[in-house]
């Protein structure tokens, strides 16, 4: 999966009219918008394949999928079946969960993204310690896309090294959260921007102003 100007809209607003006029604005720069449980649960799954239909767009499901194999096999399923052309999915809960995400995925043709460190402080306590095993787990699996942090370049850094240069790694963080769009992208192939997109006053002229900083 490539992004177009390397960034991807988290859409986290929870209605369907926001959503849209969201992405009517900012259309023109981005093709891949990440959907998770914030619009999903508000608007219902249907509007993973409205937004599909309506526009011409990959959708990242963000539903960090962290359950045993069978359930995370429905769970993938499902939503791809929507509409979403691929899905996040946490890998702390070992090889045969995100096996079954895989394995679910490619058959249907699609993706999954293996969410290893996390952005917020509170990830340092638990999966920190463990965060650079699940991208070497995610490598024995044959996984390609990865999620790791803006917030943590010496962590993002370390990812980027144990996965390759040919994974696709995306980046959460960038913005209110303090990550910067340039100093990601060293790392990831994608940053992930959500609120300093959504909540500014004019979206398209924030976007268009982190695009330019990149240059
Ligand atoms: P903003 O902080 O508003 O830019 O949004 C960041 C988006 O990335 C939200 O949709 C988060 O749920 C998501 N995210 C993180 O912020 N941190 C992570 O470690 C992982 C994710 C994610 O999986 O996308």
């Amino acid at each position: 999966m490539k992004f177009k100007n390397n960034i991807i809209l988290a859409l986290d607003v929870q209605e369907k009219k926001e959503a849209y006029s969201i992405i009517d604005q900012i259309i023109d720069y981005l093709d891949t918008i990440k959907i998770g449980y914030p619009l999903t649960l508000a608007e219902g799954p249907t509007i993973i394949t409205d937004i599909k239909k309506e526009y011409d767009v990959q959708i990242i499901c963000d539903f960090k999928v962290a359950d045993i194999d069978a359930t995370n096999e429905k769970i993938v399923r499902t939503t791809l079946n929507r509409g979403a052309d691929s899905i996040i999915v946490h890998g702390f809960t070992g090889e045969d969960s995100v096996l079954a995400c895989k394995d679910t995925a490619e058959e249907l043709g699609k993706e999954i993204f293996l969410l290893t460190e996390m952005s917020h402080p509170g990830a340092d306590r638990f999966l920190k310690p463990v965060s650079l095993e699940i991208a070497k787990m995610g490598v024995e699996l044959g996984i390609t896309n990865y999620v790791a942090p803006a917030t943590k370049l010496d962590r993002l850094k370390k990812i980027r090294e144990i996965v390759g240069k040919n994974s696709t790694i995306i980046s959460p963080g960038v913005g209110v959260q303090g990550g910067k769009a340039k100093d990601t992208l060293q790392y990831a192939d994608g940053a992930i921007i959500g609120r300093s997109i959504y909540n500014s006053k004019s979206p398209q002229d924030t976007l268009e102003s982190i695009i330019n900083s990149l240059k």
